[in-house]
């Protein structure tokens, strides 16, 4: 059994890790409950909330004094790129500023720690066209976000390669799956989607809006893969002081992807074609040789990922 710091842990990512990992671990979460919910969590003696942001560095100290951990995912942060630009200071608190005293203070308190793994984004890529993206493609962060997460996983690399505490980074491409919270309108689509459809099938007004032709294609990831690539990074020797794309190497067109959940559920959603998001890249797709060379397999593609998403929605509703 060992011990998980997991910040964020209420959130989407951090609590599908945080449930997986309760099953034979010890895990704390830190969450402010700003986008994630308790009910997230699975009941557990093994598990310990804190109610609290990562901002605040009276209570971190505290967390970091109090226990000894064998890992830590820090997955805590504003996600949403629109706020960013809306609240650059703010956000940059989050995204920036609370990773570098956390690393700092892990260093100075963790001397048992086995790895950090930090939640970058494939924001970092900008609008550079050239794809598939690799680790070493060219990086244009175009928001306070992207400038926020690519600061910050260099730091850690720093970190891990200046003062020997072992760290690593992931860039994640869209994850998908259950516990996404669709409450704003920059949640990630298949969240909004699904909560679409969900309200058409019980008989209320719902249709969707798709910026653009709808022809443009994301690399969308399942969450359980990439729990999958978070716990083969945290346990890894050579993952140590490297960065890893976290996708499935294949993309799809969001046209597609609502033609999918057509098929799945039997459902036809009204769809309003609008003008294209300002700022909206029309392609995206990960290259993930590097995360293969740590045994990784996507083990869902599209379909396969929106067929048991949608069943546990199902069966939770
Ligand atoms: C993703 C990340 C973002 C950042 C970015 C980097 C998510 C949720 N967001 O943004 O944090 O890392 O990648 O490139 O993973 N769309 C519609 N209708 C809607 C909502 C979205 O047509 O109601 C379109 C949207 O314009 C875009 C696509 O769907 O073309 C995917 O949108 P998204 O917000 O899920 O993710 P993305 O790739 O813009």
């Amino acid at each position: 059994m060992s011990n998980y710091l997991i910040t964020g842990g209420a959130g989407f990512i951090g609590s599908n890790l945080a449930n997986h990992l309760l099953t034979n671990h010890k895990v704390v979460v830190i969450d402010d409950l700003s986008m994630g919910s308790i009910t997230n969590l699975n009941n557990s003696d093994k598990l310990t909330f804190i109610h609290g942001s990562v901002t605040d560095y009276d209570l971190m100290d505290k967390v970091l004094t109090d226990y000894q951990f064998d890992y830590i995912y820090h997955l805590a942060a504003i996600a949403s790129v629109a706020d960013s630009v809306d609240r650059p200071l703010a956000t940059h608190n989050v995204n920036f500023s609370s990773v570098l005293n956390l690393i700092e203070s892990v260093k100075i308190k963790q001397k048992g720690i086995k790895r950090l793994v930090f939640a970058s984004s494939a924001a970092v890529y900008g609008d550079e066209p050239t794809l598939p993206k690799k680790e070493e493609s060219v990086i244009r962060p175009l928001t306070p976000y992207a400038v926020d997460k690519f600061a910050a996983e260099k730091y850690v690399l720093a970190y891990n390669n200046l003062y020997n505490v072992p760290m690593s980074a992931v860039r994640f491409f869209n994850v998908y799956g259950p516990n996404q919270n669709p409450s704003s309108p920059y949640s990630g689509v298949i969240s909004l989607l699904v909560n679409q459809f969900e309200q058409h099938k019980s008989g209320n007004k719902a249709d969707f809006n798709i910026f653009g032709d709808g022809e443009q294609t994301r690399d969308f990831v399942y969450v359980k893969d990439v729990l999958n690539a978070l716990l083969l990074v945290g346990t890894s020797e050579q993952s140590k002081g490297e960065v890893y794309n976290v996708g499935t190497g294949r993309s799809t067109t969001l046209n597609t992807l609502i033609n999918t959940i057509s098929e799945i559920l039997d459902v036809e959603l009204p769809i309003i074609y609008k003008e294209p998001r300002i700022g909206d890249i029309t392609d995206s797709l990960a290259n993930i040789d590097k995360l293969k060379s740590l045994n990784f397999e996507a083990e869902f593609d599209i379909k396969a990922g929106l067929t048991v998403y949608l069943e546990r929605v199902k069966e939770t509703s």
